[in-house]
């Protein structure tokens, strides 16, 4: 089993080359449920849709989110009834956070809805979130903490991320799933190419998981998502110079510390300092032949270490 830790874009894209070249029964992928929040009533789940979608061929290329196909009849009528439309939800992406909703307050678990929508879209490999409880990553600004899609979207990540934080991953219980596949010997733990801080690190906080990570015996390979000092997408490269840290390829690797056996770069980056193994690759994912072609190197780095 190859256990993948997924947070939105890029994370999704490495979560679909690898269930392209693995048995499905053989990959199971950990979605950051830290973006999830509460909107009109609806419980959204970023980067767990993003997962969805991308893995059913589904997804929305030019957005990034969302899914391809789309219409805003909503939006437009709830903008002209003076709803906030910071956040766009399209026509179909809506009829899954009614439903997700509905079955949350009905009592289902995250597990089971997110379990039922793969089965749905037709999607092998298990998606699942990492925990069931809710965990809310906020972040730490001047104009003092901000919930995390209020920062990302509404003010479009502009107020300087100084610190990051994930409410409630204290009392949370990792997915029990993920437990049990971290006990049966896995042969591999992937950290997909999202941003350590908001779409990794929830997971890694979750009570338990490191530990279990490491008693897995497996070896745990990262695929840095800063190709040349730049982020390939999204805030990251930004919040580590909030953070005090030139972003890098090696910086990201600092930043999941002893937990990394192997580590992924791109080619001609510099790998001076960085303790894991490092080995070289093509990280841009530009169409899923490059997808694919880096799900192959991250295995291939997996059996290396093994
Ligand atoms: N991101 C935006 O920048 N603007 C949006 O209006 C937006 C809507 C949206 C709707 C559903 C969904 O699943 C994701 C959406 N996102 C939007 C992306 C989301 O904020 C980010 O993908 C993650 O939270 C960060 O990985």
């Amino acid at each position: 089993m190859i256990i993948a830790l997924s947070g939105g874009i890029g994370g999704a894209k490495l979560a679909l080359g690898l269930s392209r070249v693995l048995p499905p029964e053989e990959l199971l992928i950990i979605a950051n449920t830290g973006d999830d929040f509460e909107h009109f009533g609806l419980t959204i789940c970023p980067d767990t849709d993003t997962l969805l979608y991308t893995l059913a061929g589904l997804d929305n290329p030019q957005l990034g989110w969302g899914r391809a196909d789309e219409s805003w009849a909503f939006m437009e009528t709830l903008a002209a009834l003076g709803g906030a439309d910071w956040f766009r939800l399209g026509d179909r992406d809506l009829a899954l956070h009614v439903l997700r909703s509905h079955r949350l307050r009905a009592g289902d678990s995250l597990s089971a809805i997110t379990d039922d929508l793969r089965q749905r879209f037709g999607i092998g490999p298990r998606i699942l979130p990492m925990s069931d409880d809710p965990v809310r990553t906020q972040i730490g600004t001047d104009q003092g903490w901000l919930d995390f899609q209020d920062w990302f979207v509404r003010l479009r990540a502009e107020p300087l991320a100084r610190a990051v934080k994930f409410a409630g991953v204290e009392q949370v219980r990792p997915q029990p799933v993920l437990l049990e596949a971290l006990r049966a010997k896995p042969r591999g733990i992937v950290i997909c190419p999202s941003n350590p801080f908001i779409s990794i690190e929830p997971i890694l906080a979750v009570p338990g998981l490191r530990d279990a990570i490491a008693a897995s015996g497996a070896p745990v390979v990262a695929v840095s998502p800063i190709i040349a000092g730049q982020a390939v997408k999204g805030p990251t490269a930004r919040m580590f110079e909030a953070l005090g840290v030139t972003p890098s390829a090696a910086a990201v690797a600092a930043r999941y510390g002893d937990l990394l056996d192997g580590y992924v770069m791109e080619h001609g980056d510099d790998g001076a300092g960085i303790t894991p193994r490092v080995f070289h690759a093509a990280t841009l994912m530009r169409d899923l032949a490059d997808k694919t072609a880096l799900a192959r190197q991250v295995l291939a780095s997996i059996e290396a270490l093994r």
